[in-house]
This record gives C-alpha cells, structure tokens and sequence, in this order.
C-alpha cells in the first residue's frame, strides 16, 4: 500500500454479509485501507460484517459515499419464532418487520496511530 497520511478518522462500518465484498473491493480500489471482521447483531443474531477504515478527515465523505452507493437498506418480515429472545414476551406472535442490509456508521477520532 503507498504511503498514507497517519488516519485521523476510523470509519467503523457495520454491513449485511452480501454487500461487505463489494464495498471492501470499492474501498480498496480508490486505495484506502480496511480491515475487515465477522460479527453478529444482537437483535436478529445474524451475521453482519464490521469493516474499519482509517482515514483522514477529508477522506470520510468519500468513504460514506461508497457505503450509500452500494449498501442498500430493505425491510423483510421476520417471524418472531426465530428471534432468541421469544420467550420474553416483548413480541407478539406476528411477524415484526425490520430493516435489513444498509448500513450502520460510526466515525470516531482517532486520538493515536502507530505502525509498529
Ligand atoms: P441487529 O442488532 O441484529 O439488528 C438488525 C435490525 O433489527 C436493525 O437494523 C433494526 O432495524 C432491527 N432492530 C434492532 N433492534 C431492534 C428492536 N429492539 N426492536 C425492533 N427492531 C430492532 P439496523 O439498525 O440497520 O442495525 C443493523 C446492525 O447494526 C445490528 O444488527 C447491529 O449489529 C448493528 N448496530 C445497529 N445499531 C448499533 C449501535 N448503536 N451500536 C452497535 N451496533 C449497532
């Protein structure tokens, strides 16, 4: 990877396992650097994908850019039965729409960077 300025944003993107390759391959094809880990959301416990990318400040615009580009949120009916809180009640027994795909951003600052 060509020398980057040190990051001072992290884009921490939370992303449904079928558009995670194609925004890691949009990311690291305008040259920022990712790092990509499996995770799970706790309401649905399904796998989503977090990827970071650390960035400079005047990069985030272009990052979110790419995640809106390609991430697209939908809504899909899930039946409670398969939720894993079902037995607290909280549900009734139709199924509950939510929204699926998109995606969730945070951008932090970074207080430190080391390549050691
Ligand atoms: P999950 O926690 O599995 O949530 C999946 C989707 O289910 C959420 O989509 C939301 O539409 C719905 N949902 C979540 N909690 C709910 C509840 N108590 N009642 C009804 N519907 C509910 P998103 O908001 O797009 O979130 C997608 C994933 O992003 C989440 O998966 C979680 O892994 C993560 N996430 C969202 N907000 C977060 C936050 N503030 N902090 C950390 N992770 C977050």
């Amino acid at each position: 990877m060509a020398e980057r300025p040190d990051p001072t944003k992290l884009v921490m993107m939370i992303v449904s396992d079928t558009d995670a390759d194609n925004l890691m391959g949009a990311l690291v094809e305008k040259g920022f650097p990712v790092t990509k880990i499996g995770s799970t959301g706790g309401f649905l416990r399904r796998g989503n994908v977090t990827i970071f990318s650390g960035v400079v400040e005047s990069e985030v615009e272009q990052v979110m850019g790419l995640v809106t580009e390609i991430c697209h949120a939908r809504k899909e009916f899930v039946p409670v039965q398969t939720l894993p809180f079902i037995g607290d009640g909280s549900f009734s027994a139709e199924p509950i729409e939510v929204r699926v795909g998109g995606a969730i951003v945070f951008v932090l600052d970074v207080d430190r960077f080391q390549r050691i």
